[in-house]
């Protein structure tokens, strides 16, 4: 079996190659990655001198780049984590969440179209069905839920899954789709909630708080959230959608006190900064279809996978300091300053 990993030097692709090359030794991975701010060759460490893998640096939208990789490496598998996946850049910059959001994606299909495949994967996120109320806790999204978008990043994974489902339905392309909540664990880039607040509290900076930090978020281990998009790719039905998501609800500040509470520091580091515009209340999955089709269900909780998370960030410091001594500086500052 060959899979392309699209977007594997970021964050959960980056957990998804490791977990797969360890998992599958006689699988050849290929992990295709544009290194934007976000992809890391780092991340990829422990896996770039085995004989099964191998990384390959291109954009997603690049046809011709595309075509000719599927060509050369005739894939029987892609698995699309290739994104940009953070809400408030998305807000202040949406141009590039379309391109590679939405083209990227459609070029990804034409080339399954064009060259065959036995399985186009597209990560996608709970964030395409809106939020929740939070005085209705007995809502859950389901694959049911209407789409209903609330910010340039959510709007352009909605447009991609729209497209995955227009190349089942009009050309036959073998497609799934996940629908993920919010995950965490190593590799994750500190400009997301729990890896920019477990940094900041080890250096005594103060915690950006959005709002009154009541917005609730569905926290998912990463290698949870592999674990379910192996089980897809190998036994999910074609055509179909499967969210994935662990009822691990916490509201945001209850996230930033535990971790400043695991790391010993003070609540006195919190500061309450101007909401993100459009913030979306509540996200909770109902992982229903997956638990009964696929067996899946969630083995790390939302208490034992912090406490494990932190631990990496104190362990791999060299990995999370690089990344916020260099152009990242410019982003806080400009994120934010004026808040
Ligand atoms: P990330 O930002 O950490 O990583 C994205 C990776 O994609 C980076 O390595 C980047 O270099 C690469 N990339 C960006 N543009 C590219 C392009 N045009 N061509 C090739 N590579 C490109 O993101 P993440 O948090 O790991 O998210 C991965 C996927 O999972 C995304 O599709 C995201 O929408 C989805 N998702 C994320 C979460 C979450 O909580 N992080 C939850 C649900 C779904
Ligand atoms: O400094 C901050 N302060 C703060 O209060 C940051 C960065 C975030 N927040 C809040 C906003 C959200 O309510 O924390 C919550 C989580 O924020 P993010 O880490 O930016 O994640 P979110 O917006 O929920 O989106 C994430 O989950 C769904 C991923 O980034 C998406 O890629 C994924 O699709």
């Amino acid at each position: 079996m060959k899979i392309i990993v699209t977007g594997g030097a970021g964050f959960i692709g980056g957990n998804f190659v490791h977990y797969m090359t360890n998992k599958y030794p006689d699988y050849k991975i290929i992990c295709l990655d544009a290194l934007t701010y976000a992809g890391n060759m780092e991340t990829l460490e422990p896996v770039i001198n085995k004989p099964s893998f191998k990384f390959i640096k291109g954009d997603i939208a690049d046809r011709e780049l595309i075509y000719k990789l599927f060509e050369e490496e005739k894939p029987d598998v892609i698995v699309n984590f290739a994104a940009e996946s953070h809400v408030d850049r998305s807000i202040t910059n949406p141009d590039i969440f379309l391109r590679t959001n939405i083209i990227g994606t459609s070029v990804l299909l034409d080339a399954c179209r064009k060259y065959g495949i036995k399985r186009y994967h597209q990560v996608s996120t709970d964030e395409v069905y809106g939020d929740l109320p939070l005085d209705r806790t007995d809502l859950f999204f389901t694959e049911e839920t209407p789409i209903h978008t609330s910010s340039p990043y959510s709007a352009s994974k909605a447009s991609a899954d729209l497209l995955v489902q227009a190349y089942y339905r009009t050309f036959k392309v073998p497609v799934t789709i996940s629908r993920c909540s919010n995950n965490y664990g190593p590799y994750h880039f500190p400009e997301k909630l729990i890896p920019l607040m477990i940094a900041n509290a080890l250096n005594d900076k103060e915690l950006p708080v959005y709002g009154k930090g009541e917005n609730v978020r569905d926290w998912l281990y990463v290698e949870d959230h592999c674990i379910a998009i192996d089980l897809i790719i190998h036994k999910g039905r074609v055509g179909e959608v499967y969210n994935i998501g662990g009822h691990n609800e916490r509201t945001n500040l209850e996230v930033v006190k535990t971790i400043l509470k695991e790391l010993g520091k003070s609540e006195s580091l919190i500061k309450y900064v101007t909401d993100r515009p459009g913030h979306d209340m509540r996200y909770a999955i109902d992982p229903t279809k997956i638990h009964n089709e696929l067996g899946w269900e969630p083995k790390t909780l939302f208490d034992e996978g912090i406490k494990k998370t932190i631990k990496w960030y104190l362990e791999n410091k060299k990995w999370w300091e690089n990344i916020i001594s260099g152009e990242y500086q410019n982003y806080y500052e400009k994120m934010y300053a004026n808040r």
